[in-house]
């Protein structure tokens, strides 16, 4: 098992949390996937065929590795163990072949089944700690951190980590792309060792401006999970 990033000292202004909480943009944590078991996603955009993958956790080598887990807003969560495909595997294998990007199709569209979506460049997805994930912790990914599967981008801030993982676009530019909420809160690459926080504005600002939302947007997304859970479990 790989160990990607777990140093003894955490990045520019992280600080551990003992809890790994459900969390993201509040806009989003009332929303849920309708599918949470089937791992099938699309890859389209400026390719030679849209396609669509089902089989790419039974046709590619499973890993694991460990990590810490950083959101933007300063929380880290350390040590977390994720288990699935490799980024790079899935590309080289299936999407080269199959989807057939243009060579210039290097802006990376991820959406979600919530309507939530981010951009990476592929550079940065090829590296070889990114994964699209199944299992955390050696269990199946629940509905809170992900089902059916996820993103992790250790190196980059947890907003980069698309949870419910729907598509992938490859585009040759960024047209097609919405943030889902200010554009300063979207770095086009968002790598946590370079403090990549947002844009416009510097990493360090941005820390003192997003801590103290950590704690009502955690309560937020517990409050709008456990509601959820119980009405999928009265009907
Ligand atoms: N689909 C989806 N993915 C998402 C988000 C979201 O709201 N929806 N939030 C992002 C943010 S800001 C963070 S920090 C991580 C949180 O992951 P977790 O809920 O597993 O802790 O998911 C990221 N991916
Ligand atoms: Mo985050």
């Amino acid at each position: 098992m790989d160990a990607v990033n777990a140093s003894s000292c955490l990045p520019p202004g992280q600080r551990e949390s003992a809890t790994f909480p459900r969390f993201g943009l509040t806009p989003f944590a009332a929303r849920f996937p309708h599918e949470t078991a089937a791992k099938v996603f699309d890859v389209e955009g400026d390719v030679h065929a849209n396609i669509r993958v089902a089989d790419a956790f039974t046709r590619l080598p499973r890993v694991t590795q460990t990590g810490d887990f950083h959101c933007v807003t300063t929380w880290t969560h350390r040590a977390v163990e994720w288990s699935g495909i490799r980024f790079a595997d899935l590309h080289r294998d299936i999407i080269l072949p199959q989807a057939q990007p243009a060579a210039d199709s290097t802006f990376v569209l991820l959406k979600a089944q919530d309507g939530y979506r981010t951009s990476l460049p592929l550079a940065d997805l090829l590296n070889e700690d990114v994964l699209l994930a199944d299992q955390l912790n050696g269990k199946p990914l629940g509905i809170e951190h992900g089902a059916p599967l996820r993103l992790i981008a250790p190196a980059h801030y947890g907003y980069k980590s698309v949870k419910h993982l729907k598509s992938i676009g490859y585009w040759q530019n960024e047209r097609m792309y919405r943030p889902p909420l200010l554009k300063f809160m979207d770095h086009p690459r968002g790598r946590v060792a370079m403090e990549e926080r947002g844009r416009w504005f510097p990493g360090w600002l941005l820390r003192h401006a997003y801590r103290p939302l950590i704690g009502r947007t955690a309560a937020r997304f517990q409050r709008e999970l456990d509601q959820h859970l119980r009405k999928e479990a009265s009907t």
